[in-house]
């Protein structure tokens, strides 16, 4: 009883998080409908070490819109509870980001656009970019960002310096990946509109 009190206590996890240490995320698919999104069913995994006010980041993924570079962010709202968007999120309130959607106001169709998803996990606070800038404004580099492989899969690694306030509240932010090919358009690309290359696909906790 006595050795296991002080193991307690000698572990602040509180301090550790806001420090350093080893982090992890598990990227699931964003909730859609099958036939909305062409049954895409992206998932990842992301480990990042934290250590002072650099982050270094292995993230890989599958099931990505094949030979296409993929958006991914860190996002949330420092002093929020962020979480991944769940379906009720679909809520079509007249926002689209591409006015070639077939989006209509007010009525679900069966995909968490960009709009719709940033309610709940918040506006982009690192881009996860190959190379160059990692600001949020980096957040539609498209040319910055890895590609996934002939087989929809993805890896990424980067050493990033992050602010403080990311690198203090990295354990209540999330990971997205964007991007995917829609079938309501003739192509089999993510990049043919800005609706397809910003909906987010995948989303996990940084915990
Ligand atoms: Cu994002």
């Amino acid at each position: 009883m006595g050795a296991l009190t002080a193991t307690i206590v000698a572990i602040p996890f509180s301090a550790m998080a806001a420090s350093g240490g080893k982090l992890t995320a598990e990227l699931a698919p964003v909730p859609h409908s099958a036939a909305a999104d062409g049954g895409s069913d992206v998932t990842g995994h992301a480990d990042i070490k934290l250590t002072g006010r650099t982050i270094s980041v292995h993230l890989t993924a599958s099931g990505l819109t094949p030979g296409e570079p993929h958006a991914m962010h860190i996002h949330g709202v420092f002093d929020h509870v962020n979480e991944c968007p769940t379906a009720d999120a679909d809520v079509n309130t007249g926002d689209p980001i591409d006015d070639s959607t077939p989006q209509q106001e007010g009525t679900p169709d069966g995909l968490i656009s960009l709009n719709e998803g940033a309610p709940s996990y918040g506006p982009i606070d690192v881009s996860l970019t190959r190379t160059g800038a990692t600001d949020p404004g980096s957040g539609l580099a498209l040319e910055r960002f890895v590609s996934a492989d002939a087989n929809g899969d993805l890896s990424y690694q980067r050493t990033i310096t992050v602010s403080k306030q990311v690198a203090k509240n990295l354990s209540d932010l999330h990971i997205v990946i964007h991007g995917t090919d829609l079938p309501w358009d003739a192509d089999s690309s993510s990049l043919s509109s800005l609706f397809e290359a910003t909906l987010p696909v995948a989303c996990g906790s940084i915990n």
